[in-house]
């Protein structure tokens, strides 16, 4: 029953789980540069939610590898917190620095629209990647995976997870973050819809702060004595709840989902307090937007649905097409969600 809900939800096919996440032998493969771009003399920016986030980290250096193969400079920053403000700042001092282009993770789907706007008049390239601006904000959002599918996907994952009944509580980054709304929107959609005894006591949010998500769940774990799931769609939360869950000694009482990185959360998928989660591979999202931003800029896309460029992730190389985002705008699609679990983990805890 939990392999067939899951596999069908995910439409499993070997050769799309190939494109977004790669093999844990080619990740790490040389940058190709063989490719029609030429970055030299452009100045590239990546703009994520917050310093010391290794997913952030992670998608960072896959951005400045490919940028810098074609011979670009890049230009990397993020605001010490998660806040709207913090971006804001950054994004009018690369408009001072007349940077070519900004990619940035939105800490706010719509707050951010005067000052990318202004980035936009001035002649700067702008898009969104993993947390999506909205379609007026950006010419293209980079999507890690199909968001009605991330929600269920987490949806079904933790109702398998409980025997499809009992409560479950969300543990997620900011209150504003677009795309931990967006997918907890799906997932509770498809609760409603499919796992009508799978309740959500409440979504709590852990501003993607390590201690604040821990405190956050000891606040779950205390107003909520029959909780039987955390589901944290954030890679900081789900390391703080599982770390939390084996150091109250609940192992077997609570369990833990979500999106994490198999570095942070081998030894709690091992230890079965995360019996399994999901992510993407950070490296290609960063490499996407890279080659996304290259195209821009040299005008080979505008952003427009039916536009397409070619890029590479790991050795392999790809055409990506442009095509209409659930929000109305235009995105870039990774591919699907990759599940990891006790049999597969150990291939890819060094890996990111
Ligand atoms: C955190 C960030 C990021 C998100 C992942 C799943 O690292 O919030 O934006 O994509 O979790």
């Amino acid at each position: 029953m939990r392999k067939r809900n899951r596999w069908m939800a995910l439409g499993m096919a070997a050769a799309l789980l190939a494109g977004v996440i790669g093999s844990a032998a080619t990740v790490a493969a040389e940058v190709h540069n063989d490719l029609d771009y030429d970055a030299s003399g452009k100045k590239y920016a990546f703009v994520f939610k917050a310093t010391g986030n290794p997913n952030g980290e992670k998608q960072m250096e896959g951005f400045k590898k490919v940028i810098e193969a074609y011979g670009g400079e890049v230009i990397l920053k993020s605001p010490e917190a998660a806040t709207v403000e913090g971006q804001i700042t950054i994004v009018n001092e690369l408009i001072q620095q007349q940077v070519d282009c900004i990619a940035i993770t939105g800490n706010d789907v719509d707050a951010l629209q005067p000052i990318l706007t202004q980035a936009m008049d001035a002649g700067i390239k702008v898009l969104s990647t993993d947390g999506q601006v909205n379609p007026e904000s950006r010419m293209i959002h980079v999507n890690q995976a199909d968001s009605k599918l991330v929600g269920q996907t987490l949806a079904q994952g933790v109702a398998d997870m409980i025997d499809n009944k009992g409560e479950i509580a969300v543990l997620s980054a900011t209150s504003q973050s677009a795309n931990q709304n967006t997918w907890i929107a799906y997932m509770q959609e498809e609760l409603d819809e499919n796992f009508k005894d799978v309740t959500c006591v409440e979504v709590a949010y852990g501003d993607d702060e390590f201690q604040k998500s821990v405190d956050q769940t000891q606040a779950l774990i205390t107003n909520y004595p029959e909780l039987k799931a955390i589901v944290a769609p954030t890679t900081v939360g789900i390391a703080a709840a599982a770390k939390v869950v084996t150091d109250e000694g609940l192992n077997g009482k609570i369990a833990v989902t979500g999106l994490g990185l198999p570095s942070e959360m081998a030894e709690y998928i091992e230890s079965g307090v995360c019996p399994y989660m999901y992510l993407w591979n950070p490296d290609y999202v960063g490499a996407l937007t890279a080659y996304t931003s290259m195209a821009l800029v040299e005008e080979k896309i505008t952003g427009a649905v039916g536009d397409s460029f070619d890029g590479y992730l790991g050795d392999e190389k790809r055409s990506f097409s442009v095509t209409e985002a659930l929000d109305g705008g235009t995105e870039v699609l990774l591919g699907e969600p990759f599940e990891f679990n006790s049999e597969n983990i150990s291939e890819w805890k060094d890996v990111f």
